[in-house]
């Protein structure tokens, strides 16, 4: 899937699509693998960036199209305009900010609208952070939505090639695909605690033998948004009453 300015290669390739709210490390992620630079300064995407990122798989090369979208409402641009004819996604959080991971389920609910039945691997970035405000457990979106999750810290390189191996063996449908090759990579900006890491990836398995807990993500945020409007119609309705007192009085 490439676009039509961009060469076309005689090797399989995918148009990947990665989601999720600003400042998340979506561009930094992406970034990576292409150019070997770290964006220290956050620059918002605009609309999108379409990057080519290639893989050597013992199967051959592959290669991802990488939509990177923005994340932020007011340069969302085309939004799900960007989605079409995804053949694989990564929805991305930040670890360090709860709200990035209560805006999951929006941004897998308007994926799946446009694209149905696609490979979706669900990233928690930033794990190098220690203070970081989502734990492992409480992770559950990916169960419930049956995705793959990893905990990744683009600044790191820490599972870096995790979510792309994933994804190209669900898309050759090969299970034991593996990378011959590591892509070149731009050096660790920091080095991520190793201990800390391996305990929370514990508890996450730990996790994953749980039941699910009850709440459930998507009716939480919707019944609060339908209240949410509810208490604002019904505000209305009260001030045009007070106004319509106020002209026959
Ligand atoms: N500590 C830490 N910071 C990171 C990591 N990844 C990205 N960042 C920082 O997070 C900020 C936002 O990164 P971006 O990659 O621009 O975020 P984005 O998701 O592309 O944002 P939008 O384009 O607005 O959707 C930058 O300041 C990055 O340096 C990481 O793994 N660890
Ligand atoms: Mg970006």
């Amino acid at each position: 899937m490439a676009l039509p300015n961009q060469q076309t290669v005689e090797y399989p390739s995918f148009k990947l699509v990665i989601v999720g709210d600003g400042g998340t490390g979506k561009t930094t992620f992406v970034k990576r693998h292409l150019t070997g630079e770290f964006e220290k300064k956050y620059e918002p995407t605009i609309g999108v960036e379409v990057h080519p990122l290639d893989f050597f798989t013992n199967c051959g090369k592959i290669r991802f199209y990488c939509w990177d979208t923005a994340g932020q409402e007011k340069f969302g641009g085309l939004r799900d305009g960007y989605y079409i004819h995804g053949q694989c996604a990564i929805i991305m959080f930040d670890v360090t900010a709860r709200l990035t991971y209560k805006n999951v389920p929006t941004w897998h609910r308007d994926l799946c609208r446009v694209c149905e039945n696609i490979p979706i691997v669900l990233c928690g970035n930033k794990v190098d952070v220690k203070n970081r405000q989502v734990k492992a457990k409480q992770v559950t979106f990916h169960r419930k939505k049956n995705l793959q999750y990893y905990e990744i810290s683009a600044k790191s390189n820490y599972n870096f090639e995790k979510p792309f191996l994933y994804l190209a063996r669900k898309l050759a449908g090969d299970p034991n695909l593996h990378f011959v090759e590591s892509p070149a990579l731009a050096p660790p900006e920091v080095q991520i605690d190793l201990a800390a890491q391996q305990q929370h990836e514990a508890e996450l398995a730990a996790a994953a033998s749980q039941p699910l807990p009850d709440d459930d993500d998507d009716t939480f945020e919707q019944s609060a948004s339908f209240i949410a409007g509810y208490v604002e119609y019904a505000q209305n309705e009260e001030a045009k009453k007070n106004q319509n007192g106020q002209r026959l009085a």
